[in-house]
This record gives C-alpha cells, structure tokens and sequence, in this order.
C-alpha cells in the first residue's frame, strides 16, 4: 500500500513541475520576464502642467490595475531625454514601449531601433510626423485641430459679447503650447479656421507659454503692456489661462469680464476658474488614457490588430456645465 501512495504522489509533484517548467518556458517564449507579465516603458513629456500629472497618474494607475510592469520616464520636456529612455527600453528588452512625443519631429531613427528589436511602440497623446506608419502600432489621443475649431467655433458663436471695448473689433491674443508640439501646432490650425468666418476677430498677437502658468502669466504680461484693446486671450490648456489670469488681475482689470478667457484642457482649476467666471470657455482635452493604453499594449503584444488611430472622448464647458461637472471630476 506504502509503495504505491509513494508512486501517486511522486507521479503528481513530477506533473506538477512540468506545469510550472512549462510555464516558465511560455514566460522566457514571450520574453516577458517572470510570472508572463508585460513590461511596458513609458517616456513621459515631463510635469508641466495639471494635465500632465493626470495623464501621469492615468497611467501609473492602469499599469497596476492591469497587472503590467511599468518602467516610467520623466523627461523634464527635453526630446533627448525622451530618446534616451526610449533607448534604455530597447536595451532593457521591455515588451512594449509607450510614449507622448514632446514635438512632432525628430522620432525616426529611435523608432526604427525599436522596430529592429522586435518592440512594438504605442503612441499616446500627442504624435509624431513620421511618414512611415508601420513605426508604431497606434495611435491613442485626442483631435487637437478639433479642440482649437471648438474653441474658435465658440468665438464665433459668442462674437456680440466679445468685443468688450466696444471698438468693432474682437481682438484677440494667443498663448501658444510647447513650440513644435502637436497640440501647439493643432489647436492655434483649428481656431485660426474657425475665426475666419467672422472678418472682425483677428488674432493680433501669439506666443508660446510653454504650456505652464509661469509662461503664460509671463507672456501675459507683455501682451498687456504693449496692448491696451485686448478683448479675448485664447490659451492652449488651462495652466497658461491660470497663468495669464494672475497677470490680468494684476494689471486691475476683471478676467472673464474685462477680457474674455478660452482654455483647452478642463482640467481641475481650470473648470474651478470656469465656474467662478474667470475663465469663459472650456474644451476637454482627456488625460486619462491610462485604460485604453493598457488595454491596447495586451493586444498589441499578444499580436492582435488594433485601430491605427484611436480618439479619446471629449467634451465642451461652459460656466453652468463646469459648476455641474466639477464635484464628480476625477482630475
Ligand atoms: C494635450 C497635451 C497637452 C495639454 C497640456 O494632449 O499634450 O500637454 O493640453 C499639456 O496641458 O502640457
Ligand atoms: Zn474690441
């Protein structure tokens, strides 16, 4: 009797070690490391803004959520930086590799290296000018020429109220993004299309802010000096609009009164200056890609086709809507 609950039991624990050995070589087969999770890197622009700390936190959240190793970047805005750790990934032999390109250009030859290693690549809210599509699976972000003709749309719609000193003319100011940005290059294309239906809006002045409040309370204060008749500031997110609200309030005057205030973004002080009626108009522009861009790197490394270009769902604010939405914001 001994003997033979010895062989049963030697039988199963040989069984069982086969299941995990074989295990293991499913894990080395996929190269995914230990325990056949993925590992994904991930070159963030930097910390510029509200918006960034979201879509940072999105991400960080979903790896986990996921069960997806994530190795983070932080590039402080520099494209060298976000090459550097795109390279780092490549050496590291990570699955897949996720980023938020700084500015359009510049990308082709660290993502030929990673098409040579064999390491799919996931581009995530803003893109690239490359022409060669096959540099990376997808696409996951949202329309910026359709968030500046949403803000554009509203000048138009709103012209009669706009012109606030009363000169016939709706002057308007530009406080541009991160020069060579996508969103930057995008959001000023769709605004300057919309406005042309109305010949007595003309942008009469545009600069960068870099997309933080510093910047666009800096570039700001310019336009106020050198400008007495400004009537409308559009600003690429809400970090600028918070920034140029500082120097509007410094120089006396009432932002959203004295001066209209249109933001992209929608991030939380934004809509919290919405819904005092400092700001008067906001596009959303979603940071929380974290989900769908964990969603798409288990497909896109398990082999599976995915949408070359995936948009992220959006919306617009006005002071009545902001005060509406912002208990249940997430961000
Ligand atoms: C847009 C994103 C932009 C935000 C800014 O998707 O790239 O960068 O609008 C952020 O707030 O800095
Ligand atoms: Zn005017």
């Amino acid at each position: 009797m001994v003997k033979k609950t010895l062989i049963a039991v030697a039988a199963i624990s040989l069984s069982a070690m086969a299941l995990t050995a074989c295990g293991d070589d499913k894990d080395s087969a996929s190269d995914s490391g230990g325990g056949g999770k993925i590992t994904m890197g991930f070159a963030q622009v930097g910390a510029e803004s509200g918006w960034r700390t979201a879509n940072t936190k999105s991400i960080q959240d979903s790896a986990k959520d996921a069960g997806i190793d994530l190795k983070f970047n932080d590039a402080q805005g520099k494209q060298e930086n976000q090459i550097q750790a795109i390279r780092s990934y490549i050496q590291q032999k990570v699955d897949v590799i996720a980023f938020s390109p700084v500015v359009e250009t510049g990308w082709d030859a660290v993502l030929q290296e990673a098409k040579a290693a064999g390491i799919p690549v996931i581009l995530t809210d803003r893109a690239v000018d490359s022409k060669d599509t096959s540099l990376y699976k997808t696409f996951l972000g949202s329309d910026f020429v359709v968030e500046g003709e949403k803000a554009g749309q509203w000048l138009v719609d709103n012209a009669a109220d706009s012109d606030v000193n009363g000169d016939g003319k709706i002057n308007v100011v530009q406080l541009e993004g991160t020069t060579g940005a996508a969103p930057a290059i995008d959001r000023a294309e769709g605004f300057a299309d919309k406005i042309s239906a109305d010949p007595s809006i003309e942008v009469t002045a545009s600069q960068t802010g870099d997309f933080t409040r510093d910047g666009g309370k800096q570039v700001m204060e310019s336009f106020l000096q050198s400008d007495d008749s400004i009537d409308v500031v559009y600003a690429h997110n809400d970090d600028m609009g918070l920034g140029a609200i500082e120097a509007i309030e410094a120089a006396g005057l009432k932002p959203g009164t004295d001066i209209k205030i249109i933001t992209v973004d929608a991030v939380h002080d934004g809509m919290q200056a919405l819904a005092d009626g400092k700001i008067n108009f906001i596009v959303e522009c979603s940071p929380l890609l974290g989900p769908q861009l964990m969603d798409l790197a288990k497909k896109v490394v398990a082999g599976e086709e995915v949408e070359p270009r995936i948009l992220t769902e959006e919306t617009t604010f006005t002071q009545d809507q902001a005060k509406e939405a912002l208990p249940d914001r997430q961000y």
